[in-house]
């Protein structure tokens, strides 16, 4: 017998929630276990600066004190020259060195910061997700974390990178000359305040622009997942309509940002030019009437540059950073959103439970004001089978969404093993208890995996054939070329409602829970395969408490309590020959359905089938 190759599950009820503990809200705490490297970036970039420096500081001296003099020394020539090449190997390499740290920090905090933001988005409640748009969590796992990526890597170590030369580079032009030392800073306030009016400005539009891009994605995703409908109502027009009228609006908004994008940089460019030429015009008529030498005006003149730009970078940076901090509110705001606790409870099971419901007067509602389920008062034993039968929308898949927690009943009580349900941790309420849902959803994997995905522990080739047998699938998936390896979904077949059904029954079977919820789950299949399922599900029902929310009485019959549900309550409630010998819609149902079944069989007879 071969064990499957499909990864061990880590079971949802573990010992602690790491991330539930972990709110990744705070830059500081996002650069956790990086704040060195990032600060070792900081000061390589500082001491390339430095080098820098001492290079134009150099270039002053080398004029002054050497070629001013005429017929320099070749050795003195020589040790400049050696000087020269010792610095800008000094500041190649420190910058090469500064850069590497803040990618590496950058790109590990970014990498980390995308695994926990998915972790975290995965363990968000049923109420969060419900609400949720995908196309807006993709854009913030995505294009969000990019541009954190963006600040870490280039906007936050670009503002040291070029404040600290500002700082140096200042210093050494007050050492040279103090008033010329103030006159290149006049404009510096003037540029700082423009660049903050346009972070302001900026950060607005940036916001109100990847809002827009999350509304496109969200479009383009309902789209295409809904592709079949668009097709058979043949709404193409409609969505392309639809996704133009987005598509134009984040042009607009994009434009805007744009705009303030071309007003920002020739203001800024502007303000730094003047302050340029300021600079220059002191400097040379300080040095035509000989208040400073040339080889000053030299080592001034490269100076100024190395202020004037980098504060008109700092600007430019700031405006970025503006757009990296949207993007941050938005990927903290995930963050703060409370995860589903899963491990939490007051009370701590022992055991597996033995599955003795008891609901009295439960009462549940998704949104305030609007109750779906009233006065729901029925009691079952471990081990037996209730069944619902009721309208649609009459509240069957809420009630049983209530046993796993995936949602939390809010009036009345609700007992599981004589222990109030909201006391079990989550985690453990969901091991116990094994769902089949109404609208399945299988992964693009294959088949196997699909079916192993909720077992949680090494799973043997035949016992995967084993539930697949009991969900009548095993000869179908034997009919694909690739049996049990052939992937589902987009890259491989397209399985039939019926089929994925029937897989999904499997992975539920296989993961042998002792709650058993099976919400319509045979709505899709014919009713020959209904009865060979019925049959082997017979078998795997016992000792076990099973939910069945089904249309036809056929499926119901068996159960020890029938519930028939209309409007959120409970109309009937017994077995199946108690409802038969009373008044009411269960009789109406069994009639119509038998008269039904009875025509059919006559009418099938007479074609010879
Ligand atoms: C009962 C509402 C739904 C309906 C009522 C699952 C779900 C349902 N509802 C929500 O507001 N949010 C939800 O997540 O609750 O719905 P149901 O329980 O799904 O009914 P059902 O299972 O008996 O119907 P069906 O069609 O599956 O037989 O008003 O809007
Ligand atoms: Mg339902």
């Amino acid at each position: 017998m071969t064990a499957t190759t499909v990864p061990v599950t880590t079971p949802a009820y573990g010992p602690k929630d790491a991330v539930a503990e972990n709110r990744w809200v705070g830059l500081w705490r996002i650069m956790q276990g990086y704040r060195f490297t990032y600060l070792g970036a900081l000061v390589s970039i500082s001491i390339s600066a430095i080098a820098r420096m001492t290079t134009f500081l150099l270039l002053g001296d080398l004029v002054d004190r050497v070629l001013a003099q005429g017929h320099p020394e070749s050795s003195v020539l020589v040790t400049f020259a050696l000087g020269f090449v010792v610095l800008a190997a000094f500041e190649g390499s420190f910058t090469y060195l500064g850069n590497r740290m803040a990618a590496y920090s950058a790109e590990h905090i970014t990498l980390r910061l995308r695994t926990l933001l998915f972790d975290h988005l995965q363990r968000l409640s049923f109420m969060y997700h419900g609400k949720a748009k995908t196309g807006d969590l993709i854009q913030r796992v995505s294009s969000d974390v990019d541009a954190l990526r963006r600040v870490f890597s280039e906007q936050a170590i670009g503002i040291g990178r070029l404040m600290l030369p500002f700082i140096i580079n200042f210093i050494a032009i007050l050492a040279l000359n103090w008033q010329l030392g103030l006159i290149s800073v006049l404009m510096i306030p003037l540029i700082m305040l423009t660049s903050v009016y346009f972070f302001k400005k900026i950060s607005s539009r940036y916001e109100s622009f990847q809002e827009q891009e999350a509304v496109l994605s969200t479009t383009l995703q309902e789209n295409l997942a809904g592709v079949r409908v668009v097709k058979a109502f043949a709404r193409q027009e409609y969505e392309k309509a639809k996704f133009e009228k987005e598509n134009k609006e984040k042009y607009r908004r994009g434009k805007a940002l744009v705009q303030m994008h071309a007003y920002f940089w020739p203001t800024t460019d502007s303000m730094a030019w003047i302050q340029m030429l300021i600079g220059w015009g002191v400097g040379s008529s300080l040095a035509i009437n000989g208040t400073i030498s040339v080889g000053t005006f030299l080592a001034y003149s490269a100076l100024l540059t190395q202020i004037v730009w980098p504060i008109r970078n700092v600007g430019r940076l700031i405006v970025q950073l503006s757009m990296g901090l949207v993007s941050y509110h938005r990927v903290a705001e995930i963050f703060r959103e409370d995860v589903e606790p899963l491990t939490e409870g007051a009370y701590t099971p022992t055991g597996d439970v033995r599955g003795e419901f008891n609901f009295d007067h439960v009462g549940f509602t998704y949104e305030e004001d609007a109750q779906v389920l009233h006065d729901i008062t029925f009691h079952c034993e471990p081990g037996q089978i209730v069944a619902m039968l009721g309208s649609t929308g009459s509240g069957k898949t809420s009630l049983v969404n209530l046993l796993p927690r995936f949602y939390d009943y809010t009036s009345g009580s609700l007992t599981l093993d004589g222990v109030d349900l909201n006391s079990y941790p989550r985690g453990f309420l969901r091991q116990q208890i094994g769902i089949v849902e109404q609208e399945p959803f299988l992964f693009s994997r294959t088949i196997r995996e699909n079916i192993c995905y909720g077992a949680g522990r090494e799973v043997t080739d035949a016992e995967v054939e084993a539930a697949a047998q009991a969900a009548a699938v095993h000869d179908v998936v034997l009919s694909f070329p690739n049996g049990y390896n052939t992937l589902v979904g987009e890259k491989g077949v397209t399985l039939s409602g019926g089929q994925k059904q029937r897989v999904a029954l499997a992975r539920t079977l296989l993961k042998n829970p002792r709650i058993l919820i099976l919400d319509d789950s045979t709505s899709s299949v014919d009713t020959e395969t209904e009865g060979a399922i019925r049959e082997a599900l017979e078998q795997l029902m016992k000792n076990r408490t099973t939910f069945i929310i089904a249309h036809r009485v056929q499926s119901v019959m068996i159960a020890d309590v029938i519930l028939v549900m209309d409007k959120g309550r409970i109309v009937q409630k017994g077995t199946h020959d108690e409802l038969l010998a009373q008044e009411g819609i269960y009789r109406q149902i069994y009639n119509l359905q038998s008269r039904i079944e009875d025509e059919l069989e006559k009418e099938l007879s007479s074609v010879g089938l």
